[in-house]
């Protein structure tokens, strides 16, 4: 499969809620080396029931395929777009320029540097471009989809209502929890 091409280990091409046809976040990632990270992301979009999908874009690799998606990307539906690469991590940064739809940053840790490039490469855009840049790893792809959930909230009252269950049972699991005697 090319990097350009529709990734999704589960469904074989493209990650979507049965539910819905139309996908509001779009997950792209700059390798399938990435996609452990983003999974994070993809699974509690999932659990959410957000539709999404997931695609292999490189701003580097295949910058042409990136921005045909972009370009097209608020026309499909799209609502919100999450951007994970590691290294000299463009990738956001690109799909800013081009999408007035709000753009969220998850730092990969690809390279010697743990993610610290990745991570000054998306948080440090020049004024006029703004990307969302969550933290390095798991935790900033899992925060990614969370924010995403919580832009899509603003006009879906169902939606607020589940975000809100989700946080209401996180916050239970740690009072819930046990300690060794
Ligand atoms: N990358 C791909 N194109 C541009 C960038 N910055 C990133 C990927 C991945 C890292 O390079 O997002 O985190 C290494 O990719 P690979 O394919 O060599 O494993």
């Amino acid at each position: 499969m090319s990097a350009a091409s529709l990734f999704c280990p589960s469904a074989g091409f493209r990650i979507m809620n049965p539910m819905s046809d139309q996908p509001l976040v779009g997950v792209v990632m700059g390798s399938k080396s990435d996609y452990e990270v983003l999974s994070a992301a993809i699974e509690i979009l999932r659990a959410l029931e957000i539709p999404c999908e997931a695609r292999v874009l490189s701003a580097h690799r295949t910058p042409d395929q990136l921005f045909e998606y972009v370009a097209s990307a608020r026309g499909r539906g799209l609502r919100v777009l999450i951007a994970g690469a590691g290294g000299a991590a463009h990738l956001a940064g690109v799909m800013a320029a081009k999408t007035l739809l709000p753009v969220l940053a998850v730092p990969i840790a690809a390279t010697p540097l743990n993610g610290l490039d990745s991570l000054l490469s998306m948080v440090q855009m020049p004024k006029g471009i703004p990307v969302a840049t969550l933290a390095i790893g798991k935790p900033g792809a899992a925060n990614a989809a969370l924010f995403a959930a919580e832009i899509l909230a603003l006009n879906d009252a169902a939606l607020y209502e589940r975000l809100a269950a989700w946080r209401a049972a996180r916050a239970q699991e740690v009072l819930d929890a046990k300690l060794p005697e």
